[in-house]
């Protein structure tokens, strides 16, 4: 394009970059899920098709993005870590962050019909939309504490909210009743009261709702351990090779425990040092 007498308001331009070798952590949420939940008739507190919807979205995030390593969703929320040494986008924090949140809200919507499939199950408003930030960790410890902080905080969550409505449907308590209920109880109490009052052995609940879902792709012959390297120590030609193989590579879903170090020793290459 010619340069015109307007050019100069390029200038004005932000352009704030993300720092280098440290861990880049977009944070996707849900905006207004509470109400969004509701109009769309989510199951509470845990509705299958919605967390599966999650993941979907979230899967083909990481497919279109392939500088992403790992990512972990519980409720309406989704971490996505990058790889440290990624140069995405010369890692601009804007196009990272909304690059993100939008692909990922585009596929939600495009998804949205595989899962709810009922004749009165289409997206109506309010629609789904998300908000998004950036956070950066400089070291293994810090970003394998953040993912234990949100993984802590789906254990906390869920179980409240299984005991809570667990009071509601089954023990007939108002919410409020409930909420009463479990004011200043520890887990253990929570625990005591599903399994003396309901029968209920928490341990039992599906392993998706009590851990959430961690995505990562799988080593193979298509995609060699040997072949993961740190970006920035290999050729471009090389680089560009890995992204290929990166793109290809089997993305796998689990509902593990990723606080203990077994998983992290199992995939070492996810969260390379410098
Ligand atoms: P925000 O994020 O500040 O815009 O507001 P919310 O309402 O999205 O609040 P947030 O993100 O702290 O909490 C997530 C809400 O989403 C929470 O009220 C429950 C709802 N939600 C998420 N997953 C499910 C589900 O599977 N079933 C039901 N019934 N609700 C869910
Ligand atoms: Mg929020
Ligand atoms: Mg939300
Ligand atoms: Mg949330
Ligand atoms: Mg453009």
């Amino acid at each position: 394009m010619a340069n015109s007498k307007y050019e100069y308001v390029r200038e004005f331009e932000e352009n704030p970059t993300l720092l280098p070798n440290t861990f880049i952590v977009v944070r996707v949420d849900g905006r207004g899920f509470h109400k969004f939940a509701n109009k769309h008739g989510f199951q509470k507190p845990n509705d299958r098709r919605a967390l599966d919807l999650m993941n979907a979205a979230a899967e083909a995030t990481m497919r279109e993005i392939s500088d992403i390593s790992i990512a972990y969703g519980v409720s309406d929320e989704y971490s996505f870590v990058f790889d440290r040494a990624t140069s995405l986008f010369d890692r601009r924090t804007s196009k990272i962050l909304t690059t993100v949140v939008s692909t990922f809200t585009s596929y939600y919507v495009y998804h949205w019909p595989t899962f709810f499939s009922g004749e009165d199950q289409g997206l109506s408003p309010p629609l789904p939309s998300f908000d998004g930030r950036v956070v950066l960790y400089p070291s293994t410890k810090n970003i394998r504490d953040y993912l234990s902080w949100r993984q802590v905080d789906c254990h906390i969550n869920n179980l409240y909210n299984t005991t809570f409505w667990t009071l509601v449907e089954r023990g007939k308590l108002s919410n409020r009743e409930a909420e009463e209920r479990l004011k200043g109880t520890v887990s253990a109490d929570k625990n005591e009261i599903l399994f003396s009052q309901f029968g209920i052995n928490y341990n039992n609940e599906p392993e998706l709702f009590k851990k959430g879902s961690v995505l990562y792709r799988v080593v193979s012959e298509s995609f060699p351990i040997h072949l993961i390297q740190r970006p920035d120590t290999i050729s471009k030609t090389q680089a560009e090779k890995q992204r290929k193989l990166r793109q290809k590579a089997t993305i796998q879903k689990e509902h593990v425990d990723i606080i203990q170090d077994a998983f992290w020793e199992a995939n070492p290459y996810l969260l390379l040092d410098s």
